[in-house]
């Protein structure tokens, strides 16, 4: 039997061979790898003395060669095979021990250059590799130092490996290289060849890249200051989403703060500048907590303020447009984590001058507008659960007013209207349980993330009720169906007089009964929008 050792990582490798060749084994080495061996006394028979070719260019063309290969691939049952051996003179290989050059950890190293990187990027390694996994019958390929102990115990109880062993090694080796590549891909996509271009130079072949992430940045710590966390980005982020953001001041993002940041941006670039007016969003632990439009900045923050001034206090606030100075010395009243728009003027910056810490977020809004839900949107929704991952499309439906349908005797006004599809958008962007009052532009109470629906009704009156604010003639979005109809009543005794919500229930008779007996008018919008 003869075995090929090539390894980078060393460890526990002469024990190895002395193990195989006290088994008889026959040992076949690299440069380095053969040296190590040969200063332990081992018998070691030259890589290059196999092939007739000195190992050249550096070291990159060591094994790449037919009689390496060929002695990795002939398939020894194919008596052609084993007749083309013999008549170019190969040994077959039985083993090959091979690890990879440490392109993960070279890259890892703070200041490697791309030439390092690339120097890093093995070739003949995994080329051995694949040609024994895929060879898996006849070779046994070992591509980790772990694998030594079982395989050893293998080959000392019967001389040789079970098929199974062999399987598991030639999968475990494909994994290998699998991640090896994963890693060069993932080096390589998010560098810019020029130093001066903001872009990766591979965006310009988005075809031939693959769907991985980027790391953007390693996070101080994750939700909690005992978990570790870092920030990563599509290959191809969407235009106008949160990783396009250029950081203009303040201190480094948290992983809390970036995932607030995420749900107040996405809110905020639900309205059109040009059709809805200037929007502001503030988010507390990723529910928004005021939202509301107005004729600019100030305006909309000012009412989305009103709406909760104790949950706005350390928020992260979202607006659509240019931040000018009036807004920015109204918003430089209360403590803010992160400021977000898609422009900012000098003296708006010039306000927060002082004030160090506040992260202040620049990002482009979608060039395609708001309405264009294919632009600047993720595409899919990812969350891990136990060892496991769910993917979803993301939850990127708008409503229009034609979509509603009135299943109440009383018809909603023109204004009501406007109330009901602006309470829905925020809904959408409420974890559920979600019930929203707005009215005139603006929320007006806020009842988040409840197991029970009738809660989050309850909550959302109280708290209008702390902000001083009256939810009489306010419209209301639920984000799923009234299974009965107590959710109503508690929403139209706090003042509600016309309520949206997706429809759909059992029991649907029985809320629109509820509607006209309280006289109040009611959409279904045929759509949910859970989110958890
Ligand atoms: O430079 S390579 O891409 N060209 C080769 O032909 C080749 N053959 C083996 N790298 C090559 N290797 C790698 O060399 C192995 O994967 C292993 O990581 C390393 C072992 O080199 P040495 O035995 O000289 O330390």
């Amino acid at each position: 039997m003869n075995a090929l050792l090539s390894v980078s990582d060393k460890t526990g490798i002469v024990e190895f061979a002395q193990a195989l060749h006290a088994l008889g084994i026959k040992l076949i080495s690299t440069g380095g790898t053969a040296k190590l061996l040969a200063d332990q006394g081992l018998p070691v028979t030259e890589v290059a003395e196999v092939t007739g070719f000195p190992e050249m260019l550096d070291g990159r063309v060591k094994t790449l060669h037919p009689k390496v290969h060929g002695g990795l691939l002939a398939r020894r049952d194919v008596p052609a095979h084993m007749a083309a051996l013999k008549a170019h003179a190969i040994d077959t290989i039985d083993l090959a021990v091979i690890n990879l050059y440490p392109f993960e950890a070279t890259v890892a190293k703070p200041g490697c250059t791309l030439e390092d990187a690339i120097e890093n990027i093995d070739i003949g390694g995994p080329a051995m590799v694949r040609s024994a996994a895929k060879n898996w019958k006849d070779v046994g390929v070992i591509t980790d130092a772990t694998q030594y102990p079982q395989v050893l115990a293998e080959l000392q109880a019967s001389g040789q490996l079970t098929l199974a062993t062999k399987f598991a090694l030639s999968v475990a080796a494909f994994n290998r290289v699998a991640q090896y590549d994963a890693a060069i891909s993932n080096y390589l996509s998010a560098i810019s060849f020029d130093e001066t271009a903001s872009a990766p130079a591979l965006a310009l072949f988005p075809a031939q890249t693959n769907s991985n992430f980027i790391k953007l940045q390693d996070l101080r710590y994750g939700e909690n200051p005992h978990q570790s966390a870092a920030f990563y980005r599509d290959l191809h982020p969407a235009p106008g989403s949160l990783v396009t953001a250029v950081q203009l001041q303040g201190k480094e993002l948290s992983y809390n703060n970036i995932g607030d940041a995420d749900a107040a941006w996405e809110c905020v670039k639900s309205f059109d500048g040009s059709v809805d007016g200037a929007a502001c969003v503030i988010v507390k632990h990723a529910n928004p907590c005021g939202v509301a439009v107005g004729t600019d900045a100030l305006q909309a923050y000012s009412k989305a303020f009103q709406t909760d001034p104790t949950s706005a206090f350390g928020g992260i606030i979202a607006v659509n447009c240019t931040l000018d100075e009036a807004a920015a010395l109204q918003m430089s009243k209360q403590f803010i984590e992160v400021l977000m728009a898609p422009d900012f003027t000098p003296e708006a910056l010039a306000v927060f001058k002082t004030k160090v810490n506040v992260r202040i977020l620049k990002i482009a809004l979608p060039p395609g507008g708001t309405t264009d839900w294919a632009n600047g949107r993720n595409a899919t929704d990812i969350k891990r659960v136990g060892s496991g991952l769910l993917m979803q499309t993301a939850d990127n439906h708008e409503l229009t007013l034609a979509d509603l349908k009135v299943v109440t005797k009383v018809q909603p006004t023109a204004e009501q209207l406007q109330d009901l599809l602006f309470a829905w958008k925020i809904g959408k962007f409420v974890k559920s349980n979600a019930i929203v009052f707005c009215k005139g532009g603006m929320t007006m109470g806020v009842g988040a993330g409840q197991m029970s629906r009738l809660d989050s009704a309850r909550i959302a009156s109280i708290k209008a009720q702390a902000a001083g604010l009256s939810l009489t003639g306010t419209a209301v979005a639920s984000d799923a169906f009234f299974p009965f109809r107590d959710g109503l009543d508690v929403v139209v005794d706090a003042g509600a007089t016309c309520i949206i919500q997706p429809g759909g229930s059992m029991r649907d008779q029985e809320v629109i009964d509820a509607a006209d007996e309280r006289g109040v008018a009611m959409v279904f919008s045929g759509v949910r929008h859970f989110r958890h």
